[in-house]
């Protein structure tokens, strides 16, 4: 299917002038020399104004931005102009963050629940407590639990985090003497990270040189939405189009499939089908990249569908395991094989595959959880990123790009300030199960190197490993995040004490002990973050651009420094005395209270950055007030490209087509359970056995539900404005979703194709249930062709039962519209121990 309208016009509107034009609304002059002017009078208010440096954590693209403040109200954002990574850029998700900061329904003082009964059902009663009350309470719990030799049950849950995160989530749970610190990664995207790691030696999230690239294929991502760096590359968008090629490989009608060359709407889970026979396409005619991959010996090409090759004809340069890639898995995947498998005709996948090939090297497949975050993803994303490999994009003009890092100080050491009991209680078994045999977790190549999240709720209730007896969560919502959401409602009810951290109440809340307001992040602490793109890297620091208008404080540094001090006054000084090594750089003072604590830290962590004396590189600044003011350091342009060729953190240092690395992390995992591998992937639910475990391939995909009762297949994907699960609640969010292609405002929507819905008997408008095998929703439907045949598109966001009264229907009672987690089932890739969200999933539709 190919698209014909005025793409570059649409998109550089929407990159040039930022969310206002994405939310409706275009710039008039007078707002356009606002966003130019660092200080301004209002006409409005007569005010002066100011624009001040800080960083949103909207989502993982870390923007450095500027609030502009008016008489002490932050009132309008951008990009920080400062930025090499992004400029004045902004997505339209930074502007929401402006409702988040003056919610009227925030949370604004210690609370505690006075009802002991929990579940959804039973309203917890909170009442305001003091500080000192809350920190006593939390402080008695934790010396508890270290008494009776039970440190190990404490487990702190991370959502999205600063830089600064190492205070709470790392240091105060080593000195405490716990392992388990649960992070929200593997239900992001740590199946992505899977793909790129075990072919090109990369455990992390990728950029992509847009600005010089002459094909690109989108594979189940919308850059101009989510993913990566959103701001940037709205930014770049309108050129590339002008340049480049645009593929998208997606089951539902993207903003950028909306403006793309050629839309591939493949039917969900059969992608890995796709990418071998893409790979097919460039080996057999002869379109590989031979500075990258090598040649055979003679020049003559031998890759010819359904024979093999003798790995002594071909000589490989950069990579590793070609024709033992061709052999096992390629020979026989063409594109008609694939054509019956994925929904697209073969003469697409031919020309989108010759036509990427014929660009390379200056062309890239840039992926995301489409893709990944299925339940046989792990092979599906090595297979597509597979694709970069052969035609030379990796780490190349054009091409995905390598992180650039950032050098950062290092924290003080620890050691010394942990006891027996800490020293014991870390080397324990982590609740998460990361590890356990169906659980492999194979992060950076470790037999359980990467978390489990999902795997928590499921561990809590059946107290395997142990049972957890306190909990402390900040900026995440398990219970709304992540699948299956009443295994998690039922697993917050059974801790006995936990303690909830958050701008806002949330369903994680509704289930706490204690509530902790907590300081926004964009407006009122100081921490940093750091991206990357446009061929650089940045630091942004967070700052308190206003003064709180809550009693809030920063939890990873503020409440832990407090703690700190409630724990020694009841004779545990360990951690205080830890936290004092935190000494000002500049005068070498030891912090005195919360506030300085948080200061030094950020100024030691980043001394190597705005510190003449520690410079090393990238942007230079004169001392610490500098660097404030600008809010953002930049690295040098990125210029090394090639130079990881043959230099890859992979086992062979080369590009892997047969992935040593994969093999002796599986061996190590096997050895671990005295096993074999082909056991490990049978537990792990993948089909592969011998040889094809080490090579990307295409496997059918592990789908929930059979087609008669449940005929048509759920495509979960993020809205836009999606702050993460945190926009509900923001009435722009509402007023605006229409920005996503097929959404409608105030309403949530599951969009069904006009074809399908025919056969249903359901028609716009209609009220109507969708139900998976392990759960139901109820929304509104929307008859659309941007879905595929057989499948219902729903964007993820609403359904919000207690964040507030704009994302719920009734508080504490009715969600606005329905969860997708509501219906998603708690699964697996296992490999990665991210949660399925993708390609597995049959439903049914009914009306109501
Ligand atoms: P959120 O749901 O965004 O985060 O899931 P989580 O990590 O659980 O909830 C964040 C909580 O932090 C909210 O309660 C909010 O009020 C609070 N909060 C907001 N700002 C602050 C702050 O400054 N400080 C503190 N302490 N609290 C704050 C996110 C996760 O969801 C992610 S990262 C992804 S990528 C997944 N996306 C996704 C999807 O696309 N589809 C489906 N179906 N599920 C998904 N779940 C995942």
């Amino acid at each position: 299917m190919e698209t014909n309208q005025p793409r570059r016009a649409f998109l550089k509107t929407v990159a040039g002038t930022g969310a206002a034009v994405a939310l409706g609304m275009a710039l008039t002059p007078a707002l356009r020399t606002l966003a130019q002017t660092n200080n301004h009078v209002s006409a409005a208010s007569g005010q002066q104004g100011e624009w001040k440096p800080t960083s949103c954590l909207g989502c993982t693209t870390w923007c450095s931005a500027q609030v502009y403040v008016e008489n002490g109200r932050a009132v309008k954002v951008r990009g920080n102009p400062n930025s090499k990574v992004h400029g004045v850029a902004s997505c339209p998700k930074k502007h929401l963050a402006l409702q988040e900061v003056y919610d009227p329904d925030r949370i604004k003082t210690p609370m505690k629940r006075t009802n002991p009964l929990k579940g959804r059902d039973q309203d917890p009663a909170f009442v305001p407590i003091s500080w000192n009350e809350a920190l006593e309470t939390i402080a008695d719990k934790l010396l508890e639990l270290r008494k009776n030799g039970e440190a190990h049950k404490l487990a702190l849950f991370r959502g999205r985090y600063t830089g600064l995160d190492a205070l709470l989530y790392d240091q105060f749970m080593k000195i405490l003497g716990s392992p388990n610190n649960i992070s929200h990664s593997s239900i992001c995207a740590e199946a992505e990270k899977f793909g790129y790691y075990y072919t090109d030696g990369l455990w992390g999230y990728k950029t992509y040189d847009v600005k010089h690239t002459r094909y690109m294929i989108i594979w189940g991502c919308d850059p101009v939405s989510a993913n990566r760096q959103v701001s940037f590359y709205i930014s770049a968008w309108g050129d590339m189009l002008d340049r480049a090629q645009v593929a998208v490989v997606e089951p539902r009608l993207t903003s950028a499939a909306t403006k793309a060359d050629e839309w591939l709407p493949i039917t969900p889970g059969q992608d890995g089908a796709l990418a071998v026979a893409m790979a097919n396409v460039i080996l057999a005619g002869g379109l590989w990249n031979r500075e990258f991959v090598g040649d055979f010996k003679d020049g003559v090409n031998r890759f010819s569908v359904g024979q093999t090759v003798s790995e002594d004809d071909f000589e490989e340069n950069h990579t590793h395991g070609l024709i033992r890639w061709w052999n096992l898995e390629l020979k026989d995947k063409t594109p008609e094989w694939a054509a019956s498998k994925t929904g697209i005709p073969a003469d697409q996948i031919r020309r989108v595959a010759t036509g990427f090939a014929q660009a390379g090297p200056n062309a890239m497949v840039w992926y995301g959880r489409g893709p990944s975050m299925q339940t046989r993803g792990g092979y599906s994303v090595m297979a597509i990123n597979a694709l970069n490999g052969l035609i030379g994009s990796i780490d190349n003009i054009g091409g995905t790009m390598y992180p650039i890092s950032v050098p950062l100080g290092s924290y003080p050491a620890l050691d010394a300030f942990q006891d027996e009991i800490a020293r014991e209680g870390v080397t324990r078994q982590k609740i998460d199960q990361r590890g356990y045999k169906e659980y492999p977790a194979l992060a950076s190549g470790r037999s359980g190197g990467g978390v489990v999240t999902d795997r928590v709720a499921d561990a809590i209730l059946s107290e395997d490993p142990y049972d957890i007896k306190v909990l402390i969560g900040y900026f995440n919502n398990f219970v709304f995040s992540c699948p299956q959401t009443e295994r998690w409602e039922r697993a917050l009810s059974k801790v006995p004490f936990s303690v909830n951290m958050s701008t806002h109440p949330s369903e994680v809340t509704w289930f706490s002990d204690i509530v902790l307001p907590a300081a926004h992040h964009m407006f009122e602490l100081s921490a940093y973050t750091s991206s990357h793109g446009n061929r650089h890297a940045h630091l942004g620091l967070l700052m308190p651009v206003i003064d709180r208008i809550w009693d809030v404080k920063h939890d990873e540094t503020e409440i832990t420094w407090l703690l700190a001090e409630k724990l020694a006054q009841k004779g545990f000084p360990n951690l205080l005395d830890y936290y004092k090594s935190y000494k000002d750089p500049e005068t070498g003072a030891t912090p005195a209270n919360e506030r300085e604590f948080n200061i030094n830290a950020l100024k030691v962590r980043t001394r190597t950055l705005w510190d003449p004396d520690s410079y090393r590189t990238g942007d230079r600044f004169t001392g610490w007030e500098h660097f404030k003011n600008i809010g953002v350091w930049n690295s040098s342009a990125y210029s090394g490209f090639k130079s990881r060729w043959s230099n890859m953190n992979t086992s062979t240092k080369k590009f892997e087509f047969y992935s040593e690395t994969l093999k002796n992390a599986l061996q190590a995992h096997a050895d671990r359970h005295n096993t074999s591998i082909d056991d490990i992937l049978q537990t792990c639910r993948y089909l592969a056995r011998g040889e094809m475990a080490f090579v990307p391939h295409y496997e059918e995909p592990y789908i929930w539900g059979n087609s008669a009762e449940y005929p048509l297949l759920f495509v979960d994907y993020k809205s836009r404005l999606a702050r993460e699960g945190r926009s509900a609640n923001c009435t722009w969010y509402q007023e605006f979703k229409d920005v996503d292609p097929g959404d409608e405002m105030w309403n949530d929507v599951a969009k069904i194709n006009p074809v399908d819905a025919e056969k249903l008997g359901i028609s716009n408008g209609d009220r109507i249930r969708v139900t998976s095998p392990t759960g139901s929703l109820e929304c509104t439907a929307k008859l659309w062709e941007g879905s595929r045949p057989g499948t219902v598109v729903k964007a993820f966001g609403q359904g919000h039962w207690a964040y507030g009264r704009v994302a719920a229907n009734e508080f504490g009672k009715i969600p606005r519209g329905g969860n997708n987690n509501d219906i998603i089932p708690s699964d697996f890739e296992r490999l990665s121990g991210s949660s399925a969200f993708t390609g597995s999933i049959r439903v049914k539709v009914e009306k109501i």
